[in-house]
């Protein structure tokens, strides 16, 4: 088993060590074949290498280590569910959603290559992700759940189901909290949710185990959307790489605009003392997870 040095809240050399772990393994499962067309795979790997926060393949490889395993079996899953979050920041950012032209500091790829090429690139990734997952998982079991962990949270009653949901509250005058979050939840929640599950999975977790896992995305994936909407308020544009003050402007419901910015800051700190809670019986092991939780709300990007 894997016996890993943790040195209390010291998440940030932590997470710089894997961060430098995923980049490598990006760049690796993104060297396509001549099969695949030069400007195809030119825009794949200027989105999937553009400076990202990585967090949902760091909750993988944390979620992995907490259930006794070493984080770098977690990478085939780290890099499928950051192939998944690339491909849908590129179709989020496409003129028929939200129509952006900035994302992690660099020209969005329909700006940067085309509007076509934008599409095939989200899809080139959207099924890579798969691909990789098949491949890289020596264990058929662990491998076909992750990737019904995987496809579940990105589908229609997940990511892409709570975009659409996302995309038809617009038009709505008023939306409830409840509607909100059953939103959120699909939208940014489920993706958020996967990487414990897969990481668990790939450390050997029981059942029991993985439900505790479970509720910590949850709570950290509805954590995680209310920040963002924060952000989006009261957040520096040139810090996060990305436009702000987007959702006012297209009269989107948001947390703070339900809540108020004070009350959206109480929820997510509540949310995140779930989070810790569902994982308080990891005892050490779990003190990473808990620590990136924290960071997830209090981030400035
Ligand atoms: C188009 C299929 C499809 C889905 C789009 C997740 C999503 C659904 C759109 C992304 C747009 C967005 C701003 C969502 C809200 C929260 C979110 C996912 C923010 C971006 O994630 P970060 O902060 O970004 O982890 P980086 O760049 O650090 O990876």
């Amino acid at each position: 088993m894997y016996i890993t040095m943790i040195d209390g809240p010291d998440l940030a050399s932590h997470l710089s060590h894997l961060r430098s772990l995923i980049e490598a393994r990006l760049n690796f499962d993104s060297q396509l074949s001549h099969d695949c067309p030069r400007q195809l795979l030119d825009s794949i790997r200027y989105s999937l290498l553009a400076p990202g926060k990585r967090i949902r393949p760091c909750l993988a490889m944390l979620a992995c280590e907490a259930c006794g395993g070493d984080p770098k079996d977690a990478l085939p899953a780290a890099s499928a569910l950051e192939m998944i979050h690339c491909y849908s920041l590129i179709h989020d950012d496409l003129p028929a959603m939200d129509d952006d032209d900035l994302r992690r500091g660099r020209p969005t790829n329909h700006i940067q290559f085309n509007e076509a090429t934008a599409i095939l690139a989200g899809d080139g990734l959207l099924t890579l992700a798969f691909e990789s997952l098949a491949k890289e998982i020596s264990d058929p079991q662990v491998a076909v759940a992750c990737i019904a962990d995987l496809a579940s949270a990105a589908g229609a009653e997940g990511m892409v189901g709570g975009q659409q949901a996302d995309l038809e509250a617009e038009d709505a005058a008023h939306i409830s909290l409840e509607e909100l979050e059953a939103i959120h939840r699909r939208k940014t929640g489920r993706l958020l949710t996967a990487p414990l599950l897969m990481g668990g999975r790939l450390a050997g977790a029981n059942g029991e185990t993985l439900n505790n896992l479970k509720i910590y995305g949850e709570s950290v994936g509805l954590a995680f959307q209310i920040a963002d909407d924060l952000l989006d308020v009261v957040g520096d544009s040139s810090k996060m790489g990305k436009n702000v003050q987007k959702d006012a402007d297209h009269g989107k419901s948001t947390y703070p605009a339900l809540l108020g910015v004070e009350e959206s800051r109480k929820r997510a700190n509540l949310l995140i003392e779930q989070a810790c809670e569902a994982i308080a019986n990891f005892g050490e092991r779990g003190n990473h997870l808990a620590a990136l939780a924290k960071y997830i709300v209090e981030r400035d990007h």
